[in-house]
């Protein structure tokens, strides 16, 4: 019997690049992918002696490092579940993981270890390791002791890889359970769909922490057994001086914004680059239209989610339309259905579904919210609005969920609606998302203030950011008297949208 763990499939990869440099951190050393196969298989060696066993939950919140990645690996190879949060998550939020995910090992950076060991201990999680460089107890320093031969843990397709959490429109957080299936199936669809060759080199300054920079870019690189430029996170200028040594980019729309906005960036720094790729947020037409006057390259653009993987691509052969995500991915199937969950014919507008070998298992133990999610026959509910052409090529027009997303992250307007209620003065809120010129959209509130309570705005932000992510922390508060309610009492978000909607952008 095959084995569907999808480390087995990378390592069939490894093996053949032998030697060849697997990732080239800046600044750093280069690691051959002959010593990343080696590595990993001391941490997976480190991990059972910390007493994981397969199918438990990993959680991991450290910044980006080839030392997270090896974590990542040997978590697939001795077929435990990896769980990355955010780094901006605070202690707060990260506490509502742990209890949900119920790990067996917590990874964090030495800034945060006492904070998660106090947890860990009140949620009966087995350990808590930092990742630190060097010294003793920390993860790096159990797996330098250990034998660089594991046996790769047998798997099956449906058999869980990755605990992802994504916030919801209503309620807590729910977890995403990715599969080796789900996995293996959408790296080796990209791999193929956008051509990768032997010779490709990815530049990477994505977060590792989420789908775009964790599954897409380095399962699709791995592959290839391609070398890696890692970026410790994105920087214009480093992207700029780096791009010759690469062929392939992936990135957020921020990341072309921002290239496009400076003044060396065009074709002669794009000279080597066969592809860059641009999702999880949408990108403006103008944008590509601009981007493709100064370098002669279209970007190519695709649509996907955390529960999906990618599900739409624009072609790389075919044309790249600005304001749309292309055609779904080989075996998937995706179609456009009406509220009442009737089907949609070409040019209508309706909430996309998705069916295919890259749809998520369910949420972590919530049956009931994983039910919601799917129609009676298998296709899941994306909360997209869509359209798509008889041909099959689909537009994004907008969300039927109420979400903002800001350079890339998520943010539920209702998360930070609940929390801005308990802070002391204020009466009510509403969260809005508005044009951004750098993250796309920015996040907003306005609220009203309890009689005789004077709301700062300065002091609002304050007391967010120690509750949550500053990504999700508004950008501005506005104060009003009332917040604008039609007449079944429900908040026109609409209304607010359309007052503030050149806050950032005149
Ligand atoms: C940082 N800040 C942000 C954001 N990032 N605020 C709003 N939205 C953001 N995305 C805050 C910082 O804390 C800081 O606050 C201030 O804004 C300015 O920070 P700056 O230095 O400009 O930001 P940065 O550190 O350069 O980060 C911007 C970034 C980063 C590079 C665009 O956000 C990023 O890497 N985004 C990628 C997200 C991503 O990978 N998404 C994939 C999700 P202060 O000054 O007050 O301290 S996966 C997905 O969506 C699906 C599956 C898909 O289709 O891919
Ligand atoms: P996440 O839950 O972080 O996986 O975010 C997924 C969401 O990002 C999707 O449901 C879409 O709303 C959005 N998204 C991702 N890629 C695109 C794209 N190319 N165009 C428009 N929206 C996108």
């Amino acid at each position: 019997m095959g084995n569907a763990n999808l480390y087995s499939l990378l390592e069939e990869r490894f093996e053949a690049a032998g030697d060849r440099v697997a990732f080239r951190p800046v600044p750093g050393d280069p690691v051959s992918y002959a010593d990343l196969r080696a590595e990993v298989a001391r941490y997976a060696n480190a991990l059972e002696t910390e007493g994981v066993k397969p199918g438990d939950r990993v959680t991991v919140q450290v910044e980006k490092s080839l030392e997270n990645v090896l974590l990542y690996l040997a978590t697939l190879k001795m077929g435990a579940v990896y769980q990355p949060l955010n780094t901006a998550y605070t202690a707060a939020e990260v506490d509502y993981f742990i209890s949900d995910a119920k790990p067996s090992l917590v990874v964090c950076d030495p800034a945060r270890i006492e904070a998660l060991q106090h947890m860990a201990a009140t949620h009966g999680v087995g350990s808590v390791h930092t990742m630190a460089p060097s010294g003793a107890g920390t993860l790096k320093d159990l797996a330098e002791g250990q034998s660089a031969v594991h046996e790769t843990a047998q798997r099956a397709p449906d058999d869980l890889a990755g605990l992802l959490y994504t916030s919801g429109t209503t309620g807590r957080s729910k977890g995403a359970m990715i599969t080796h299936d789900n996995l293996s199936s959408n790296a080796l669809a990209l791999h193929r769909i956008w051509h990768f060759e032997p010779g490709d080199v990815l530049l990477h300054a994505l977060p590792i922490f989420h789908v775009h920079g964790l599954y897409v870019a380095l399962n699709t690189a791995f592959l290839n057994g391609s070398e890696i430029i890692w970026l410790q996170k994105f920087d214009a200028g480093q992207v700029l001086s780096l791009l010759p040594e690469a062929t392939v980019m992936m990135g957020v729309p921020t990341f072309y914004t921002r290239l496009l906005a400076l003044e060396a960036f065009g074709a002669e720094a794009c000279r080597t680059i066969r592809l860059f790729v641009s999702g999880s947020a949408p990108m403006l037409a103008e944008t590509h239209v601009e981007f493709e006057e100064r370098t002669g390259s279209r970007i190519l653009e695709r649509y996907g989610m955390t529960e999906a993987g990618m599900i739409t691509s624009n072609p790389y052969d075919g044309e790249r339309r600005a304001g749309t995500v292309g055609y779904a991915l080989p075996d998937v199937t995706v179609r456009i259905a009406g509220d009442d969950g009737s089907i949609l014919g070409p040019g209508e507008i309706g909430v996309l579904e998705a069916k295919g070998p890259n749809i998520f298992s369910g949420y972590w133990q919530m049956p009931e919210k994983t039910a919601e999610e799917f129609r009676p026959d298998g296709y899941f509910i994306t909360g997209d609005m869509a359209q798509m052409e008889a041909d099959g090529r689909v537009t994004i027009v907008g969300r039927a969920k109420d979400l903002i997303i800001s350079g890339g992250f998520n943010v539920y307007p209702k998360e930070v609606e609940s929390e801005l209620d308990e802070l002391a003065g204020i009466g009510e809120s509403a969260v809005i998302g508005v044009p951004h010129p750098d993250f796309g959209e920015g996040v907003v509130a306005i609220v009203t203030a309890n009689e005789g309570a004077g709301v700062q705005e300065a002091e609002v932000i304050g007391a967010l950011s120690d509750r949550l992510a500053k990504f999700k922390v508004p950008k501005r508060v506005f104060v009003h008297d009332n917040l604008p309610r039609n007449a079944m009492g429900k908040v026109q978000k609409a209304e607010l949208r359309s007052q503030y909607n050149a806050l950032f952008t005149t």
